[in-house]
């Protein structure tokens, strides 16, 4: 067995183990009682089929399967630096476009999002991130507090990556941060190559969402004078 081999079994098993006790090792570590943030997340339509496994207190172990090569990439790349264990399988009408499976993917990464935080209580709520790559520089502020916008400033002059359509990375932020419930404002600073580009936001998004799904130990409910976040 390779070093590497060794060190990915030696992660599933742990991650086994945590997923097998009743509480968020996070939460409980901050003396909060609260059960595992997971989700499990099905839906299909005339146009797609996808399933969305995540666990929000994870080590960044991805298992993804969309049929669309570069989106698995940018989504392995946000399972890593937002420290999420995520496992999606999507099959999609390839054969019109990738335009549904793209989508569809947002959306249901975003019910799962939705469903594994709850009622929101205890998360930091507010989260930003400035990430590089290379030339490119991406920011993503968010705010994971029930309030839906999108500010989408990515302004890529390449029709495409390889043989990914650019456009559809504004369709799937659209569908994660509807069905999240959450503000999401990613603002490219710098950027040449999309390849880079697109990356840099995924990686902004996940360190944002990591920041604002983490949770808070000062806070007692939810971070808003209303007293609701749902
Ligand atoms: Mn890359």
């Amino acid at each position: 067995m390779s070093g590497d081999k060794m060190d990915a079994s030696r992660k599933i098993r742990r991650t086994e183990g945590r997923a097998s006790r009743t509480e968020s090792p996070l939460a409980s570590a901050n003396g909060i009682s609260s059960p595992p943030r997971v989700a499990r997340i099905e839906r299909k339509t005339r146009e797609t089929q996808v399933v969305v496994e995540l666990t929000i207190d994870g080590a960044g172990r991805a298992e993804i399967a969309t049929g669309v090569p570069f989106l698995d990439h940018m989504l392995e790349s946000f399972a890593r630096h937002g420290f999420f264990d995520l496992k999606i399988t999507a099959q999609g009408d390839l054969h019109i476009d990738e335009h549904h499976t793209v989508e569809d993917a947002g959306i249901v990464l975003g019910r799962a999002f939705r469903h594994a935080l709850g009622d929101r209580s205890g998360i930091r709520r507010f989260g930003s991130a400035l990430v590089p790559l290379d030339e490119a520089l991406c920011e993503a502020t968010v705010d994971i507090g029930g309030r839906v916008y999108l500010a989408y400033n990515v302004a890529i002059t390449q029709e495409r990556v390889g043989g990914f359509q650019t456009e559809l990375v504004h369709d799937f932020m659209k569908g994660l941060a509807d069905e999240t419930g959450m503000n999401l404002h990613l603002n490219l600073r710098a950027g040449r190559n999309p390849h880079h580009v697109i990356e840099a936001a995924f990686k902004a998004l996940a360190r944002a969402m990591d920041n604002a799904t983490a949770i808070e130990p000062r806070l007692k409910g939810v971070l808003s004078t209303k007293g609701t976040l749902s």
